[in-house]
């Protein structure tokens, strides 16, 4: 049997979260052109950016059109169809194919965006799915940075592979590649020192942890998690440029959208990039870590969930 109960409240939990960054449709109203301009100017203050914000105003309207939708409730649904039809190319979970061993997933983005975070709820998740773990602390640049690895290592009974501070991090990563062959680790975690991209030596370093990588096992980095902080607007979809360019980038996971984060920029970056987005970050709790889903994600933005208000 399905269970379409746990999507509810996976729905509900994530409109709860997602607060801020909900679209408001009032709801008993005519659907007349001042709601549909309302909506239009949510859409971009919620970073969908302009020529999205038009695409999905230009169909929205053309069905409303067409299919003679008269109440908001209707409204919201055909919304969520539209949001959910664009983030669907994007809607493509991390899946750890356990032929690579271990299966690599390096973890990069600027500073304070939740990377050691994202990682340690990452940890939590594999291990729950009876995937063994290993961190590496590649972030040498701070010492609260490794005790920080540590500590959500010695909190999932995780090992985390470090060396003092100031260390390589390439030589880290290498030795902690070995340690996850020879314990036989499923996944290994890489965790990096946030960096800009105008840093070119630290985007070098990232270059270079690649290629010890790739040296140990072709096939690695098998993911390569730039880590966004959802809050940041559209200053998030410069550093996917960025970021994309220097280390070719697999997967997004953008986080703190429970915080004053607006979702459009998830929509904008699918529209324009078209990478995967792996996960969502909507806490800084271990389980606050979702897989990404473009329906549930969408209605969770419009509120179209049973028993969701806007
Ligand atoms: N509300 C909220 N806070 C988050 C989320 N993810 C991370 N944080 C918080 O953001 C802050 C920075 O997180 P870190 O994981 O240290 O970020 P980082 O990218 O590793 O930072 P650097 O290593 O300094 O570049 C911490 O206070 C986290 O608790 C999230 O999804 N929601
Ligand atoms: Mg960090």
């Amino acid at each position: 049997m399905n269970q379409p109960a746990p999507k509810i409240s996976f729905v509900g939990k994530l409109r709860a979260r997602l607060q801020r960054a909900a679209l408001r449709i009032a709801p008993g109203g005519p659907v007349d052109d001042s709601l549909l301009e309302d909506l239009e100017t949510q859409l971009l203050q919620s970073d969908v950016g302009m020529d999205t914000t038009r695409a999905v105003m230009e169909e929205l309207r053309t069905r409303v059109r067409t299919a003679r939708i008269h109440n908001a409730a209707e409204l919201r649904t055909t919304l969520q169809e539209i949001l959910s039809a664009l983030l669907e190319p994007v809607s493509r979970p991390l899946v750890i194919d356990t032929n690579h061993q271990p299966f690599v997933i390096l973890a990069v983005g600027v500073n304070g965006v939740g990377k050691t975070t994202s990682i340690g709820k990452l940890a939590q998740r594999f291990k729950s799915a009876n995937l063994s773990v290993m961190l590496a602390a590649g972030d040498t640049f701070r010492a609260a940075a490794v005790e920080q690895l540590q500590t959500w290592g010695a909190r999932l009974n995780v090992p985390v592979i470090a060396q003092a501070g100031g260390a390589d991090p390439a030589a880290v990563v290498h030795d902690a590649w070995q340690a996850a062959k020879s314990r036989g680790c499923h996944v290994l975690i890489v965790d990096t020192a946030g960096r800009l991209h105008t840093q070119g030596n630290l985007m070098d370093e990232l270059k270079k942890i690649r290629r010890v990588l790739a040296r140990l096992d072709p096939s690695a980095p098998h993911e390569c998690l730039l880590v966004l902080d959802a809050g940041t607007g559209q200053n998030a979809l410069r550093q996917i440029q960025q970021f994309h360019a220097a280390v070719s980038v697999t997967g997004l996971a953008p986080t703190k959208l429970d915080g004053t984060a607006k979702g459009g920029i998830l929509i904008a970056a699918a529209q324009r990039f078209g990478i995967p987005i792996r996960y969502i970050g909507i806490g800084e709790q271990p389980e606050d870590l979702e897989i990404f889903d473009a329906g549930a994600f969408a209605s969770a933005l419009v509120g179209t969930a049973e028993g969701v208000s806007s």
